[in-house]
């Protein structure tokens, strides 16, 4: 199947002609389609489109903006359980996963949307006589936004809608990995009734990406995706003052106290680790124990992790699916050498898997270190594949410092019975998510979504802060006393 670029309202191929293929990184022989790898020409002529449909877009009422949105999370609902196929065919991760990355991208537009019939500002007394002070949020114009593959939909979700609600119109360019799920997206905005140019998307690759970046008529760049590309697009906007999201990497620890429910633990260890083959900037790729209960952790986690059974997402009794690529599953295995070099005990896994059902695929065995300390690259950078590094701690207080001891913050967790520990560690990590009894993952779409230090640039996704990023506050006041009022001067005593 030969998908196409969606510019003004139109499906239309790259003006080079040229394309790209996407495969299923479980099975490379099947192939999920062929994508437009477009040029820069192909992203001007999107970015004015965008540029052209913003004038009219900026002026239906954001209800009425809303009303499109809704109906494009009726069609998604719909149409879940094709698009988590789809998804799991050209991402890899299991099915279950795929249903909740739709189903993130549905809870996402239905909860943006209903800001359609608020989109609050504030009203505030003015300090003179007969004049009227409010706050208004209004469109800012143009948004870029440069997606990753691991949330091939629920991500573009989260930029696209509030984008959309507040009065903006978009450029999307998905990872080349995983363009469909952002194509059925699209579709889905396009059947809603989303007029021509409102919503534009590209497929490609580096070039585009710094032509949506650079572009003069682009006013906001929303990117997520590893930390040596997002201080790119910081640069690359820099020149024009484009107001830039980033969301980027993570190192995130689970903490687990010596009076920690085990169990409960170890089951959170699993899930934060391993789901998504590690694959989530929310991972749980550090795992910071506390010395009397290590032992028995780690043997009853590495039980767990050999236990775990690694395959065709499709396939339902598969836990674990193939990292996206053989560049991806490559860094992992570079990561595994690491971590030997450097003195870690392997405990398990450290093997890409090439047997039968898995020799089409990117698959690696879950591998679980420990031994870790804090100064090995294991412990501070970020791999995005199925290892986790093992850490050892005396206190809540050194495994608050470990835990901060890394260039990110997204996301931390707690494993403790105890309410003390459990609010200590909440106000000490310097990270944008924290949970406690929860693994690092399962951020839920009201809420701000995104991280300190290295991981991002002070702004959120999700929740109302998402609003923020994709408009600008503008002040507004109403003088009705029919004289010159000067304010500070003219009511001073
Ligand atoms: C990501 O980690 O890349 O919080 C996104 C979660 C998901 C989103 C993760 N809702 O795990």
């Amino acid at each position: 199947m030969n998908f196409s670029n969606f510019v003004g309202g139109r499906w239309v191929p790259s003006a080079s002609a040229r394309t790209f293929e996407n495969r299923n990184p479980a099975n490379t022989d099947e192939l999920i389609g062929t994508f437009p790898d477009s040029t820069v020409a192909d992203a001007e002529q999107a970015i004015d489109a965008a540029h052209r449909a913003f004038e009219s877009w900026r002026l239906v009422p954001a209800p009425k903006r809303a009303e499109i949105l809704f109906k494009a999370a009726r069609i998604i609902a719909d149409r879940k359980e094709q698009f988590a196929r789809d998804m799991t065919r050209e991402m890899g991760k299991v099915l279950d996963e795929t249903r909740g990355d739709v189903q993130e991208a549905i809870d996402m537009t239905y909860f943006l949307a209903a800001e359609g019939r608020r989109l609050h500002g504030q009203t505030a007394p003015s300090e003179l006589r007969d004049k009227f002070a409010m706050s208004i949020r209004q469109p800012i114009g143009v948004c870029s936004m440069i997606t990753p593959w691991n949330f091939p939909m629920a991500i573009p979700s989260w930029k696209i809608i509030p984008a959309l609600v507040c009065g903006n119109t978009v450029v999307l360019k998905p990872s080349e990995l995983t363009p469909l799920s952002a194509l059925h997206f699209v579709t889905v905005l396009e059947e809603a009734g989303v007029p021509p140019g409102v919503v534009n998307m590209l497929t490609g690759g580096p070039a585009v990406g710094e032509a949506l970046t650079t572009h003069p008529r682009v006013s906001v760049v929303s990117f997520t995706g590893s930390t040596a590309v997002g201080r790119l697009v910081n640069q690359n906007a820099a020149p024009h003052f484009k107001k830039v999201h980033l969301e980027m990497g993570g190192k995130n620890p689970i903490m687990i106290m010596d009076d920690a429910n085990l169990e409960l633990a170890l089951e959170g260890c699993l899930w934060g680790g391993f789901g998504t083959t590690g694959q989530r900037c929310t991972a749980a790729s550090r795992v910071i124990v506390h010395d009397k209960v290590h032992d028995r952790f780690v043997d009853a986690f590495v039980k767990r992790v050999k236990a775990l059974r690694v395959g065709d997402g499709l396939d339902p009794a598969m836990q674990v699916g193939p990292s996206i690529s053989e560049k991806q599953l490559q860094k992992v295995m570079s990561y595994v050498e690491i971590g030997k070099q450097e003195g870690a005990t392997l405990a398990c896994g450290g093997t890409r898997l090439t047997g039968r059902a898995h020799a089409k695929g990117f698959f690696h065995e879950p591998t679980v270190f420990t031994g870790v300390t804090r100064t090995m690259r294991i412990a501070r950078e970020e791999i995005f594949g199925p290892v986790v590094s093992v850490i050892t701690c005396g206190s809540l207080d050194e495994a608050i410092e470990i835990g901060n001891d890394v260039d990110y913050g997204l996301s931390a967790s707690i494993y403790t019975q105890d309410i003390n520990r459990a609010f200590r560690a909440m106000r000490d990590m310097n990270t944008g998510i924290f949970y406690v009894n929860a693994p690092t993952i399962g951020a839920e779409v009201h809420l701000p979504f995104g991280g300190t230090k290295a991981t991002g640039n002070g702004h959120r996704e999700a929740g109302l802060a998402a609003l923020d990023v994709f408009s600008e506050w503008k002040s507004v006041y109403v003088d009705f006393s029919g004289k010159l009022q000067r304010a500070q001067i003219d009511n001073a005593e």
